[in-house]
């Protein structure tokens, strides 16, 4: 098609939008099809995004059909295909938990109610921004008119991350590494799951066959990988999450291959015993804009007692998103 697919970037002047907005302009999430930036940030930061806004033209992209910048949500999301929600309140000294959350809370609700009343009909909400799972449902809980499939957060990055860490370890390329899962939060409880991954066709656990390196090396240098970045970077890790950003919204409208499947936080039927309406990460397959999780894998207890604590703890999230009369 040749009409632009219309993309809202959340938190555009930040460090994660300098890196994906010009990935999405060249072609990354669409090839050549059309792309319309709609981009939206907090007052102060909208001169730096003008700023942002001067390189995006000095590429002189073919495909970037148009660039709207703004900070109302309502101007920003009307009619938008697909919103990548990455703006969120990062937690400052001497912020509790709860501050946190209320801080988000108030930024997600206002955005999901705008997404609800003008973004168009087949949208599509990726939230990037932390904590991301729960401020996908309060998007979600927010928009009580868009389907609640059309909601995702982000756990591309921790999957990437796994791959990565996998093909290190086992010498394999990353395009060998299949079915690969990200259980639970995007959070350091999270569950990256070798069990259920093949690698080259093979059962990834019985290729690298050493529990002690998956349960005390691989599990933790992914679940804290986001700060051995900060630690080293000195600052949050950037061009990564960018790069997953666009690689779950890609396999996301566009369909994952045969053969393999995808991590997506999405809304919990249950499977799996996660409780429902959670948005909880899930091996997912997609095709042509839409998610199934997928069924039948077996869980055995190590995997189950990994998969119930991250769930845990999205549901203590989510209690406490209750008691702030946020959803
Ligand atoms: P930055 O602080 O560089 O940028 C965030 C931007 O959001 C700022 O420019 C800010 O002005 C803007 N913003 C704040 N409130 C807004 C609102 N109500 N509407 C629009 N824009 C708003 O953070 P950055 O490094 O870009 O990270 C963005 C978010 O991604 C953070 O919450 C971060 O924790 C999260 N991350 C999530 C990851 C994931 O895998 N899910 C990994 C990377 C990253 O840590």
């Amino acid at each position: 098609s040749s009409t632009p697919l219309k993309v809202a970037v959340t938190g555009a002047a930040g460090q994660i939008g300098y890196s994906l907005l010009f990935r999405l302009a060249s072609g990354s999430l669409l090839g050549d099809r059309p792309i319309e930036l709609r981009l939206l940030e907090i007052t102060p930061a909208l001169k730096a995004l003008e700023g942002v806004v001067m390189e995006l033209d000095d590429c002189a992209f073919p495909n970037l059909a148009g660039v709207e910048i703004g900070d109302d949500a309502e101007k920003i999301f009307d009619g938008v295909n697909l919103a990548l929600l990455v703006g969120a309140r990062p937690r400052g000294p001497g912020m509790e938990r709860g501050d946190l959350l209320s801080a988000n809370g108030a930024i997600f609700t206002a955005q999901g109610k705008a997404l609800n009343k003008v973004a168009a009909d087949d949208v599509r909400i990726g939230v990037t921004g932390n904590p991301a799972n729960t401020n996908a449902l309060i998007a979600m809980t927010n928009a009580p008119d868009i389907p609640q499939n059309r909601f995702s957060a982000l756990t591309r990055l921790d999957h990437n991350r796994a791959i990565s860490q996998l093909a290190a370890k086992t010498g394999a390329a990353v395009t060998d590494i299949k079915k690969m899962t990200i259980w639970g939060n995007h959070s350091a409880t999270q569950y990256p799951d070798v069990f259920h991954a093949e690698i080259g066709g093979k059962n990834a656990a019985e290729v690298v066959n050493d529990q002690d390196w998956v349960e005390n090396t691989f599990i933790p240098t992914v679940a804290k990988r986001g700060a051995a970045i900060i630690e080293a970077r000195g600052s949050s890790s950037a061009a990564s999450a960018a790069s997953a950003t666009v690689d779950a919204a890609r396999d996301w409208l566009h369909g994952t291959p045969e053969g393999d499947w995808v991590s997506m936080a999405v809304v919990s039927d249950g499977s799996y015993g996660v409780p429902e309406g959670l948005i909880s990460s899930f091996p997912v397959t997609t095709k042509d804009g839409d998610w199934e999780i997928v069924q039948g894998l077996e869980i055995d207890d190590f995997s189950r007692a990994k998969i119930d604590a991250s769930t845990a703890e999205l549901a203590d999230e989510r209690n406490a998103v209750t008691e702030l009369g946020l959803i």
